[in-house]
């Protein structure tokens, strides 16, 4: 830490019924992945009394903002759109610099956040209910949806933006309030968008915003019992975590998505430049540190040499350096905890037999040995039982070319982990995506695509380990609101449903 320099201009703070507050308390820096030397600011290190209080705030604000119009809630998004238009440039680089990736994906990270905003404005005016028909015909029957009350938004370093806005947006339209924890190793682009928020006029405590670690922060948020929904992506040992801790409460829900063992696959009729465009987004796109990357390529064993010559020559050309430069492919893995896993999977890959055609490694040459970079580890691995580098998750540039010799084997394959978030077929045969798309486990798939780049009006999230069935982004507003019936009788007399007699016969006395 001698060599440290804090650079930063921006003094972190939280958020908490309307009022900034300075670090009381202990504090942690924001170190800059790509040169660790520098610290882009010091931030407090909230607590659980931190967490109680700004639980406070939200539950203290949800009768007015709940009853405040649904319309005019949704103008507030709309004011949000046009200061994230304004700030779209200085936001993309305050996240490029505090995450690492690379100036064009935090631009269009900004812009995936700003569509949710926008996609959130929109929805305003759309129906929050329906109307069915009763058994009964002076009965009306209505669905109504309510807010569910304070919902905690624990959010993860990889997409410090878009994802913090899949859950906020839906949460505070619908007429919740909301406890912000975003990851401890972005929090400049948390607080920022906090301040935006402020600006664009939401009410004080509808949102709040708690610095600081999991193990503190986040788990007195997904504990308290004035929180009932808890929104949360990120690894599945926090998220099991906190599934746990809303079984045992009596009212409180989770949304999760917690990782993945996405892939590619590539069928033997495929388009193999277009295959091998996808392979390599997929793989190494934000450094291979999307929960939708790709930890294997399934490549028909008839491509097989020629898929691997290419995909092998584009990989050992890709730039991995400084995320500001214009140039630069992919930029550092987000910390030394994620490059020390990264390359113990290597190890186990070599431990496991793979054959290995690009060996990464620390790249420690004087521009980039002050930063976490990793070149990228292509292997083949045949499909065998017990293989565990081709069915865990690695998050990092760390990819898996595993042949298949049948469109069965290869849904076999595909399906073989604990995980399904994302998975890509390239094929020309109508037939074949079919198939792929009815018999694989996902959340998101694609068809002659990378499987990342998902829209925020689609559904985001996964089965098996990777979601609980409470997909993000658009369909949260499924995890945050009760579907309420309502009936309404206009007879003057009870009429009841199923046949069922309204008399009230009189017999003796009791
Ligand atoms: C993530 O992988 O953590 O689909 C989020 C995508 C982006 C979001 C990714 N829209 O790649």
């Amino acid at each position: 830490m001698a060599n440290l320099t804090v650079t930063g201009s921006w003094q972190g703070r939280q958020y908490i019924a309307g009022r900034w507050q300075a670090a009381s308390g202990d504090v942690f820096e924001n170190i800059n992945p790509a040169n660790v030397d520098e610290a882009l600011g010091v931030y407090p290190r909230g607590t659980a009394a931190d967490v109680d209080t700004a639980v406070g705030a939200a539950r203290s604000a949800f009768d007015s903002w709940r009853r405040t119009s649904r319309i005019r809630r949704g103008e507030l998004f709309l004011n949000l759109a046009n200061l994230i238009r304004r700030d779209t440039d200085e936001l993309a680089v305050a996240l490029a610099r505090e995450n690492g990736k690379v100036l064009n994906e935090a631009r269009a990270e900004v812009v995936e956040g700003l569509h949710m905003v926008e996609y959130v404005f929109g929805t305003a005016r759309q129906p929050t209910g329906h109307m069915v028909a009763s058994e009964i015909e002076t009965k009306d029957l209505f669905v109504r949806r309510k807010p569910r009350g304070v919902v905690a938004v624990i959010t993860p370093w990889n997409f410090p933006f878009a994802v913090p806005l899949w859950m906020l947006g839906p949460s505070l339209l619908e007429g919740n309030t909301t406890v912000f924890k975003p990851s401890e190793e972005t929090p400049e682009t948390g607080q920022r968008l906090a301040a935006l928020f402020e600006e664009a006029g939401f009410p004080s405590g509808t949102i709040n915003l708690v610095h600081g670690v999991g193990e503190e922060a986040g788990d007195a948020l997904a504990r308290h019992a004035g929180v009932d929904v808890v929104a949360f992506t990120g690894s599945y040992d926090v998220g099991s975590h906190i599934r746990r801790l809303a079984a045992e409460s009596e009212h409180k829900t989770c949304a999760l998505e917690m990782g993945s063992k996405s892939a590619v696959i590539v069928c033997e009729d495929a388009d193999l430049p277009l295959a091998v465009g996808a392979a390599i987004l997929s793989a190494f796109k934000t450094t291979g540190q999307r929960c939708v990357s790709a930890g294997r390529v399934l490549v028909h064993r008839r491509l097989l040499d020629r898929f691997v010559e290419r995909f092998v020559a584009e990989a050992r050309e890709l730039k991995f350096g400084d995320p500001l430069a214009p140039d630069t492919f992919a930029g550092p893995m987000i910390n030394g905890a994620g490059v020390d896993k990264v390359l113990a999977y290597n190890d186990l890959a070599r431990k496991e037999g793979a054959h290995i055609l690009l060996d990464g490694c620390r790249l420690t040459d004087p521009s980039r040995a002050r930063g976490w970079f990793l070149s990228p580890f292509v292997y083949i691995q045949e499909p065998k039982p017990g293989v565990r580098t081709i069915r865990e998750e690695v998050f990092g540039p760390h990819v898996a070319i595993v042949p298949f010799d049948s469109d069965e084997q290869a849904i076999r394959v595909y399906n073989d982990t604990p995980y399904g978030l994302s998975m890509a077929v390239i094929t020309e045969d109508y037939r074949r995506w079919r198939l792929y798309r009815d018999e694989c486990d996902y959340g998101m798939g694609y068809v002659n695509l990378p499987c990342i780049g998902a829209e925020v009006h689609l559904p985001f999230g996964g089965v098996k380990r990777s979601g609980n069935g409470q997909p993000s982004a658009a369909a949260l507003v499924d995890a945050v609101t009760h579907k309420t019936a309502f009936t309404v009788n206009y007879d003057r007399r009870i009429i009841m449903a199923q046949g069922m007699s309204a008399q009230v016969s009189r017999g003796e006395k009791n």
